[in-house]
């Protein structure tokens, strides 16, 4: 009874790599906490992840990689749903339905798709244009109220809030209008190399991220490499990018504020903060890190999840596929 009265919330990550801490800290950790609150539903994204060539061989350990860190990092199977979206074929299918309600034109204004087509000049395919229209088949199918993202995903967002306007126009009540949900802890982690840059689980420069399986020794180095700037003082001044990003992962890491940071290394130089965000992050991650390996080991366990999950994804948005399918007019039985 409580649970039909929780507001819906949907996020899913795409397995194009390991997780970082980026992701970890501006999604995963949120998904967590918002498990107490709302009615969730998590995925794997491996259909928006093929927009991007991938390796099928690396791809399907990635899915299943990313799906086990899920539940290691805190998500529960039997309070969330914690699916595989390719599990569900109610996405392409739903997908396609909304592609007829979308615009080329609205489609092409998509920053994303212009920086991802800039970066893939080789690989300006089909699936890379309509990729916010599938975006919205996954929000919009499980009725969510609310969708986690950060403000990256803002764009994507509104034109699935169009989609809905237009829908519901011509058919009534049909779909839940999402609205964004942004919270503090959704600011961006910063590339270590590249501090204006967002942290990807796809650079190439292995320094530039840390990966949530990283090892301790690892994770220290890539934070002792971390570009920051000519001066000493641990300060959220402008123009330090590099300090504040650092600032906000140990914050992450600590739960401590700005204040808090600058106070406790008043008088410090760079060298001694670095080991400590390192230090910080490694001690953050290693109980995910030990749940993940006993999680690896009983694969079958990792199995009957994703299967349950795949069942209760499908059944409910089953419902809103069929409701989409008797409004355009199609034969349902
Ligand atoms: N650097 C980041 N800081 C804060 N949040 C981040 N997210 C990703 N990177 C950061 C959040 O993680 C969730 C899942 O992201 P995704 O995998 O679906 O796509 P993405 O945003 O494209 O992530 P990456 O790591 O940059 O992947 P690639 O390199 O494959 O493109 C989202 O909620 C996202 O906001």
């Amino acid at each position: 009874m409580e649970q039909e009265q929780k507001k819906k919330i949907l996020s899913l990550i795409q397995p194009t790599n390991t997780p970082t801490i980026g992701n970890y800290f501006g999604a995963m950790c949120n998904w967590i906490k918002m498990q107490e609150e709302f009615d969730c539903t998590y995925g794997i994204a491996d259909l928006h992840s093929l927009t991007v060539r991938q390796d099928p061989v690396k791809l399907r350990a990635q899915i299943k990689e990313s799906y086990a860190l899920l539940i290691a990092s805190g998500l529960d199977p039997e309070r969330s749903t914690l699916f595989v979206q390719s599990h569900n074929p109610n996405h392409s299918e739903l997908a396609w339905l909304l592609n007829c309600y979308t615009q080329f034109g609205e489609l092409s204004r998509m920053t994303q798709f212009k920086d991802k087509s800039a970066k893939h000049p080789d690989n300006i395919n089909a699936g890379l244009f309509t990729y916010p229209v599938l975006m919205a088949a996954d929000i919009l199918l499980y009725q969510a109220d609310m969708v986690p993202v950060g403000v990256d995903q803002m764009q994507h967002l509104e034109l699935a809030r169009n989609i809905v306007q237009r829908f519901n126009g011509v058919y009534g009540d049909v779909f839940t209008m999402p609205e964004g949900y942004l919270t503090k802890a959704t600011a961006k982690v910063m590339s270590l190399q590249d501090p204006t840059k967002k942290m990807s689980k796809s650079d190439e420069n292995v320094n530039a991220s840390v990966s949530v399986l990283d090892d301790r020794d690892t994770i220290i180095r890539k934070f002792k490499r971390a570009v920051t700037d000519s001066e000493t003082e641990v300060c959220a001044r402008e123009g330090k990018d590099g300090i504040i990003n650092l600032m906000s992962i140990y914050g992450g890491a600590t739960g401590k504020s700005f204040e808090e940071i600058e106070a406790e290394f008043k008088g410090r130089g760079y060298g001694d903060f670095k080991l400590a965000v390192g230090e910080a992050v490694a001690d953050k991650l290693a109980p995910m890190q030990e749940e993940y390996k006993r999680l690896s080991a009983d694969r079958s366990y990792i199995e009957t999840c994703m299967k349950q999950g795949a069942e209760k994804a499908y059944k409910v948005s089953r419902k809103t596929l069929q409701k989409v399918q008797k409004k355009v007019g199609f034969v349902v039985f």
